[in-house]
């Protein structure tokens, strides 16, 4: 997707938070949506983390997936700076108190600044979600998103064949 003008920004606190943010990338890849990657981090680099939010809109992404684990504030920091759409993914990092507190951190979002939060780890969801947005206004990503579900739907009656017989 690198030639194409990317619509969805992917940002996270740290490169460690890469293998759980992997399955975004993997299915915005999928659905032929374009995207950039970028480490983020809400405490150690504030100033980066205001300017990828302020300049967002202007180089033309549409939906923002932020990504991060512990006191995870950057979903919420940046959904404060920027009007677009912000989906966050808790991730659970290593001193985790089992996840919760990434959790806790990006769901419990002050009346009027939303950060749309995925489970634990679902960064494929974060993905999907993306996908669904930006498919408002794109009818081809909607087209690849029908054709998505119904690769799930042929799946889960594959195996219910192999059930039930
Ligand atoms: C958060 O702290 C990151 O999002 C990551 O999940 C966690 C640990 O970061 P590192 O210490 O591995 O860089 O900011």
């Amino acid at each position: 997707m690198s030639s194409a003008q990317p619509i969805v920004g992917i940002i996270m606190g740290s490169k460690s938070d890469l293998p759980v943010m992997q399955d975004a990338i993997d299915v915005l890849n999928h659905l032929k949506v374009p995207f950039e990657v970028s480490v983020v981090s809400a405490h150690r680099t504030p100033k980066r983390m205001f300017d990828y939010a302020e300049g967002a809109a202007n180089r033309g992404i549409q939906v923002i997936i932020a990504g991060a684990g512990g006191a995870a504030h950057l979903p919420g920091m940046v959904a404060s700076i920027t009007h677009l759409p912000v989906i966050g993914v808790p991730v659970k990092s290593s001193n985790s108190i089992d996840g919760w507190d990434s959790i806790l951190s990006i769901l419990q979002m002050p009346n009027g600044i939303p950060v749309a939060t995925v489970a634990l780890n679902a960064a494929k969801n974060a993905g999907i979600l993306a996908a669904q947005i930006v498919a408002t206004a794109q009818p081809e990503v909607s087209n690849r998103l029908i054709a998505y579900k119904a690769e799930l739907k042929e799946k889960v009656e594959e195996t219910a064949v192999e059930v039930e017989n």
